[in-house]
């Protein structure tokens, strides 16, 4: 048997990968791993029992419907996920980053969004990042605007690795400086240079809504015009999707990118609340002095250190309202789960996230 990695999931089909990364192959499962699979104790349903950037043994000889056969996935150092109460959808695994590409304006910034992606990554420990595209777009005029980026700026102070940049000028991060000396903030802001120095090695997943610049920035870091970028939505001012699975491609011998599908929202539904309010790095010093054994962290409890932490403001008032909304969302999950609901077919539902 040899190593491979999952490059590619086309319904019952993947695209392998060999260790070397030369040699591409169209494999199957063998059977009775569909059924193998471990239940996740959320006991949502995987969308599929293997992941893009799986390493996996393969059975080049006894050939099943004469693919090559998948026989093992190998133990995986992380997963990124996102999940409705229906479906986990594994997006990318064994990663070493996971890139948020998120623009400051159109779409315009969605701090929820970005704070739901920061605890899918401390979910798994998985290093986050945070790349900050459309500099150029924002108006210095805007209170709006000041407003994304403080937000922006708070992210600096929780993650080792975020960046701002204009990604088709980069370097020129006007307007984004006025307002920067608007708000007497003077510190540095790391860049796109400051990203392909930091982020070049190791499997590297890139996440986003559409239309936020990802297609862009892959063809900056791979140098040569790959994806498809597609212009904004004239009408909506969202992106179109261009990319619907994820997708594992080398770059050189050290860097491996994985591009995943524009994502509209990231459900958690596969979380509890407990485990949420471990992915908060503001109180991870703090989450195992909690007086309380199997504490929750709720609000109705008194006298609980995470709760105490929220009272004294440790989260941005924005920050601690996405904590909310998130712990409702999940409040609303219980509620349909038990449900006589039909599972849509395959695809997600956007209204549950
Ligand atoms: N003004 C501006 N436009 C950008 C920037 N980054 C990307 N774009 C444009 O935004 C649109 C969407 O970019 P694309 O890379 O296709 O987004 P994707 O959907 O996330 O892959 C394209 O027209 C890009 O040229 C940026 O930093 N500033
Ligand atoms: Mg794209
Ligand atoms: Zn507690």
């Amino acid at each position: 048997m040899k190593q491979y990695r999952i490059q590619e999931i086309h319904g019952n089909l993947y695209y392998i990968i060999s260790e070397d990364y030369n040699e591409r192959l169209l494999a199957v499962l063998r059977g009775k791993m569909k059924i193998e699979q471990k239940e996740h104790p959320s006991k949502i349903p995987y969308r599929n029992p293997c992941c893009v950037g799986d390493y996996v043994l393969v059975n080049e000889t006894d050939q099943e419907d004469s693919y090559p056969v998948i026989e093992e996935i190998l133990p995986r150092k992380n997963m990124l996920v996102r999940a409705s109460p229906y479906e986990i959808q594994p997006l990318g695994s064994n990663l070493d980053f996971a890139v948020l590409i998120t623009s400051l304006k159109q779409p315009d910034l969605r701090s929820g969004f970005i704070d739901r992606f920061l605890i899918a990554c401390y979910s798994d420990n998985i290093e986050p990042v945070i790349f900050f595209t459309k500099c150029d777009l924002l108006n210095p005029d805007q209170e709006e605007d000041i407003e994304f980026v403080k937000q922006s700026i708070y992210y600096k102070n929780i993650l080792s690795y975020v960046y701002w940049d204009n990604l088709l000028q980069s370097g020129n991060r006007e307007p984004l400086n006025r307002i920067l000396s608007k708000i007497h903030y003077h510190d540095s802001l790391k860049s796109l240079k400051d990203f392909l120095i930091e982020i070049k090695e190791g499997t590297v997943l890139l996440a986003g809504q559409s239309g936020t610049g990802k297609s862009t920035l892959t063809n900056l870091i791979i140098g040569k015009e790959v994806q498809k970028t597609r212009e904004t939505s004239k009408t909506t001012g969202k992106g179109r999707h261009t990319t619907t699975t994820s997708s594992l491609f080398p770059v050189n011998e050290n860097l491996i990118l994985i591009d995943t599908p524009g994502i509209k929202e990231w459900g958690l539904a596969h979380l509890t609340k407990r485990e949420i309010f471990e992915c908060y790095p503001e109180w991870k010093d703090k989450i195992g002095m909690c007086k309380f054994r199997n504490c929750e962290h709720l609000s109705q409890i008194e006298g609980c250190v995470i709760q105490e932490a929220i009272y004294q403001n440790i989260l941005p008032e924005w920050r601690k309202e996405n904590l909310e909304h998130i712990l409702q969302s999940l409040d609303y999950y219980e509620r349909i789960r038990p449900g006589d609901y039909k599972k849509p077919t395959g695809r997600f539902h956007n209204k549950f996230f």
